[in-house]
């Protein structure tokens, strides 16, 4: 039996299987070298009448804050007012979530508060170009484009507090509870608390009630991170010296790429700021 951890509480975990849910315990063994996060392939066994996880399947990616495993997708939700929207933010979290190994996308809520600024249009446009899937979300409103995304995926929510997550996913999950870790509204540190971590059923996929990349921490990240974490990088030639930055380097294919608008500027730019960022890290140690 393989099945998916869903919900842990202590040592206590909630499998799902074929659609129902299992309590069960690790063995000893495992809990020594690896514990089961939630999102992880387990398998089951029983043993004197108790379901004991006996092995994890080989994860395909792994977030630390909440910890889960085999994440889909990221959804960025943020707001276009109240708070303002924020291309940087939303780029910084691109970088972050890709570095991770995993999909991100964008939802804009709030967009039935104002007219929207030529500014924002260009903006959106700007993300789909760049081949991010960019949804608009009308209070109370369903979107079929949404819940097709979710089905069938476990997905982490990111974005600053006040930004809609709790009433988006309550439009489609009303008994959803979202804790609050957000976020902090300066480009900041976050809260780091630590709980247990559930994924919820929405939309015949799976939601994780905590939300992830709340630190904004490029502390980790080398340069070679942020470079690969682009992926809008890929698009460009190959630039002539393999530790190119992409910042005053000759034959460097990504400033092409970028001048011939194959890349967005808007990206390029919060790409390098982020390089000044770790650069002048690693100057300071
Ligand atoms: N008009 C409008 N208000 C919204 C929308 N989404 C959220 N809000 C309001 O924005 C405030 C913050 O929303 P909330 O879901 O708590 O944000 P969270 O902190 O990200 O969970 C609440 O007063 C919501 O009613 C939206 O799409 N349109
Ligand atoms: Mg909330
Ligand atoms: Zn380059």
């Amino acid at each position: 039996m393989i099945g998916r951890v869903i919900k842990i509480v202590s040592n206590q975990y909630t499998v799902l299987y074929e659609g129902k849910r299992y309590e069960a315990v690790a063995m000893g063994k495992l809990r020594l070298k690896q514990s089961p996060v939630v999102g992880d392939f387990v398998v089951l066994e029983e043993l004197e009448g108790k379901m004991c996880i006996q092995r994890i399947e080989p994860r395909k990616n792994q977030m630390i804050r909440p910890s889960i495993a085999n994440v889909d997708q990221a959804m960025i939700i943020m707001s276009m007012v109240d708070p303002v929207f924020s291309c940087q933010l939303v780029d910084r979290l691109l970088i972050l979530i890709q570095h991770a190994g995993i999909q991100p996308f964008l939802v804009i809520t709030k967009v039935d508060v104002c007219e929207m600024s030529e500014q924002m249009l260009c903006w959106i446009e700007d993300y789909r170009h760049s081949g991010y899937q960019v949804i608009l979300h009308k209070k109370g409103e369903e979107n079929n484009e949404l819940k097709e995304l979710l089905r069938g995926k476990i997905t982490v929510l990111t974005g600053q507090s006040g930004a809609g997550k709790s009433s988006l996913i309550n439009t489609y999950q009303p008994d959803f509870e979202i804790k609050t870790q957000s976020i902090s509204k300066a480009l900041g540190r976050g809260k780091h608390t630590t709980r247990h971590t559930e994924l919820h059923e929405v939309c015949g996929g799976w939601v994780a009630d905590t939300p992830g990349f709340s630190s904004l921490d490029f502390d980790r990240l080398s340069v070679q991170d942020l470079k690969d974490a682009i992926k809008e990088f890929e698009k460009a030639d190959s630039c002539r010296f393999r530790d190119c930055v992409h910042e005053n380097e000759p034959g460097c294919g990504v400033k092409k790429a970028v001048e011939d608008g194959t890349i967005s500027s808007i990206r390029y730019q919060h790409y390098l700021e982020v390089l000044h960022l770790i650069q002048n890290r690693k100057e300071k140690y």
